[in-house]
């Protein structure tokens, strides 16, 4: 049986993670108008991505015997000034949610829930992963600046990116 605290921050990551999903596909949606496919399919991967996330935390609540309380989601930003200016943002973002991942850790070696501990080392390994990606992308758009061909190049490279549903845990 999970301990009340632990179970109420992974319900909260749960919201955290849906929120994530929620503000890529609204990124998603800024790409469509701009038609630029690779961006749009970047997104798209990263949606599904935070579907999983989380969808893996739901099930690990469900598995300890915890109790699910599902919150409101935040209304995410609809508007950016360019491309780099979105990727400033999800790199912000990815930020913000690798702190709550660490708070989370803490809250497990606080209430020595070894198990919980365990399960969300995949979850910090994964923000490493996380953030890499994005700096990559947001290195790539600073030095684009505002060379259209450099763009549309990038653009294609990332409709190569595939989602691949992660084993969690
Ligand atoms: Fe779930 O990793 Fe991004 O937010």
């Amino acid at each position: 049986m999970i301990n009340e605290r632990m179970n109420a921050a992974l319900n909260e990551q749960v919201n955290a993670e849906l929120y994530s999903a929620y503000l890529y596909l609204s990124m998603q949606a800024y790409f469509q108008k701009m038609n630029l496919k690779g961006f749009v399919n970047w997104m798209n991967v990263q949606v599904q991505e935070e579907m999983a996330h989380a969808r893996g935390l739901y099930d690990y609540i469900q598995e300890r015997g915890g109790e699910i309380v599902l919150e409101a989601i935040a209304k995410p930003d609809l508007k950016w000034n360019s491309p780099l200016q979105v990727f400033e943002d999800v790199l912000k973002h990815e930020q913000l949610v690798t702190s709550k991942i660490n708070n989370l850790a803490d809250i497990a070696d606080e209430t020595k829930d070894r198990a919980a501990g365990l399960f969300l080392q995949w979850y910090i390994k994964e923000q490493v992963e996380e953030e890499a990606s994005v700096s990559d992308v947001l290195d790539t758009l600073k030095l684009i600046k505002s060379d259209s061909n450099a763009l549309l190049a990038l653009d294609r490279e990332l409709q190569a990116r595939v989602f691949n549903p992660p084993v969690i845990g």
